[in-house]
């Protein structure tokens, strides 16, 4: 995989209309604004390529790019933004419960959270929701351009805590902005697809 060719394949809000081709899959979960899509199309190397700044409370769906040929990086619903009606917030968890309950299509699951504050309780979710399928799965604190030296340390290690992570699980500082730890994000995306 050398991220040379990456295209958007589908939005989805029917399980049932998941690619079936069995290709391996890498999970993107985060809070609304965390900067999902831009830590995206860092990795790839892209501006505007995941759609940076899609309106926040529309219609949970979940969407596919597929990687050269390769594997799919999936971009989980965003959660936790406060206007979004209830209905809405019952579809994401239908939607997460449906895509979870088949763990093996995910090669790796990366939850994205904001390197700046405590993970809310919809990250702990999320994060558990990873950590219960068994697949292999990082965390990923962006916005560490905002940080101060002095701030980074124990925001991992409250992040870690918060989360409940395992020592042997991956927590990569980040800045989509800047780019920071996007070689290790993308080391641990190729190393769980050549495991698939
Ligand atoms: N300073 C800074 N801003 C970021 C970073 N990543 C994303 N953002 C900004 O955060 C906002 C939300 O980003 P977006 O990728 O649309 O978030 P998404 O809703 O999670 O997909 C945008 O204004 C981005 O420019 C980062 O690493 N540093
Ligand atoms: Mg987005």
């Amino acid at each position: 995989m050398n991220l040379q060719k990456a295209e958007f394949l589908t939005s989805i809000t029917d399980i049932a209309k998941l690619p079936k081709d069995g290709l391996p899959q890498i999970a993107f979960s985060g809070k609304s604004n965390v900067g999902k899509s831009s830590v995206i199309n860092r990795v790839l190397n892209r501006k505007n390529f995941a759609r940076v700044g899609e309106t926040p409370g529309k219609t949970v769906h979940i969407n596919f790019f597929r990687i050269d040929d390769r594997a799919y990086f999936v971009d989980l619903p965003g959660y936790g933004y406060a206007k979004v009606p209830l209905s809405e917030k019952e579809r994401w968890g239908k939607l997460m419960e449906q895509y979870f309950s088949v763990p093996e299509r995910i090669a790796l699951g990366v939850l994205i959270v904001d390197a700046r504050h405590k993970p809310t309780e919809n990250d702990v979710t999320m994060a558990s929701y990873f950590q219960n399928s068994g697949r292999p799965f990082l965390v990923v604190a962006n916005k560490l351009d905002k940080l101060k030296k002095t701030e980074i340390e124990p925001n991992l290690a409250l992040i870690r805590q918060t989360l409940s992570l395992s020592e042997s699980t991956v927590l990569i500082p980040f800045s989509a902005e800047k780019g920071d730890g996007r070689d290790l994000l993308l080391r641990e995306i190729l190393a769980a697809c050549e495991a698939k």
